[in-house]
């Protein structure tokens, strides 16, 4: 942290008293401080982008390679170029490619990770969370939050594919894991599909429900076209100069993140319509769902067509320049650093 180099002979005294101490497991804090208290986040991840139009074929082949049975879930995952083998997009994200085929289940088990879904491609698949089936359509962001039993089928006859979005690198970090199958490849239904959106999504909730801050949503399923009839009846109005028209998803009865780990968002930039800079201290998932734009992150331009991928560091600035009007879906851990009081935005 001072400015200039020890002498070779301190060098040379203190790497042997590092090597002493370091046999009691101990270290000297002066060596690392800097890098261990940054003056601002540095994030190891980098800013990148998937284009479905290339990675969608490396999705259907593992379709030729591996059952969803087999594999239990077949993913594809993201993984950040400068986090490889950790099978996360940022240090707290996980994000996959999902991938079943018609007439394919993937079984029902439950985990603490909490899991998200964004529908990118195809028809005919469902989901299941706690006994309730919806049908998977495009757009359609879905909720599995942690401990609750799930399971997919595609019942249609295309494959279908969507984005998982999963807390994992948080658990893992807090060595809180826990997991099991089910006896039962699928849950047995419970109670009709739409039943969850019916009482808790109507702005009406059950009269004697109540909710802890932290309490995941009821509403699992937030289809693509509410989402996308509240985007197009609000973009009338006047832009935001950073986010054009941007709502984030919320569980209805307490207003917070639908889970508590983590926050998702959908954003209408409009035609012709640039975004000035804004960083913040979530690195956030984005998801191009409609239209086409580009997007600037520290100086590299990134092209998004539909259902391209795109991961945004930590404290990364960036822009967004809608050619034709575009439609993003993201999240990030925003609810955890909000929780702890860590949360930074900054708005040029
Ligand atoms: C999981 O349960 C799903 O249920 C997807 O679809 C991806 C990645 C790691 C651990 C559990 C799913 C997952 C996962």
């Amino acid at each position: 942290m001072t400015g200039h180099a020890p002498d070779p002979e301190s060098r040379l005294q203190r790497k042997a008293y590092y090597d002493r101490i370091g046999a009691d497991s101990m270290t000297p804090l002066w060596e690392v401080l800097g890098a261990l208290v940054p003056h601002q986040p540095r994030s190891p991840a980098v800013a990148h982008q998937w284009a479905y139009a290339d990675v969608r074929d490396r999705v259907m082949e593992a379709g030729r390679l591996i059952s969803a049975a087999e594999a239990e879930r077949r993913v594809l995952i993201l993984e950040n170029p400068a986090l490889r083998g950790q099978s996360c997009i940022t240090q707290s994200l996980y994000a996959g490619l999902q991938l079943i085929l018609p007439g394919e289940v993937a079984p029902a088990h439950r985990h603490t990770q909490s899991a998200l879904r964004l529908v990118l491609d195809g028809e005919g698949a469902y989901t299941a969370v706690d006994g309730e089936r919806t049908t998977m359509r495009r757009g359609d962001f879905i909720i599995t939050p942690a401990w609750t039993w799930h399971d997919h089928g595609n019942t249609g006859n295309e494959p279908v594919v969507w984005l998982d979005g999963l807390d994992i690198p948080i658990v893992r970090f807090l060595d809180a894991g826990f997991a099991e199958k089910s006896d039962s490849d699928f849950q047995a239904v419970a109670r009709p599909e739409g039943d969850a959106l019916a009482r808790y999504g109507s702005n009406m909730v059950p009269v004697d429900f109540y909710q802890e801050p932290a309490d995941p949503t009821r509403v699992f399923v937030y289809p693509w076209e509410r989402t996308q009839a509240s985007l197009k009846a609000i973009a009338g109005g006047t832009p935001d100069p950073h986010f054009g028209h941007k709502q984030r998803y919320v569980n209805p009865a307490t207003g917070r993140s639908p889970m508590p780990t983590m926050a998702a968002f959908s954003q209408l930039i409009p035609a012709g319509f640039e975004t000035r800079p804004y960083r913040c201290t979530d690195g956030t998932v984005y998801v191009c769902l409609a239209g086409s734009a580009e997007v600037s992150v520290e100086g590299s331009t990134f092209r998004m067509a539909e259902n391209d991928v795109l991961v945004v560091p930590s404290w990364h600035s960036h822009q967004f320049r809608a050619g034709s009007e575009a439609i993003f879906f993201s999240y990030s851990d925003r609810p955890v650093q909000q929780a702890l009081g860590l949360w930074r935005e900054h708005r040029a």
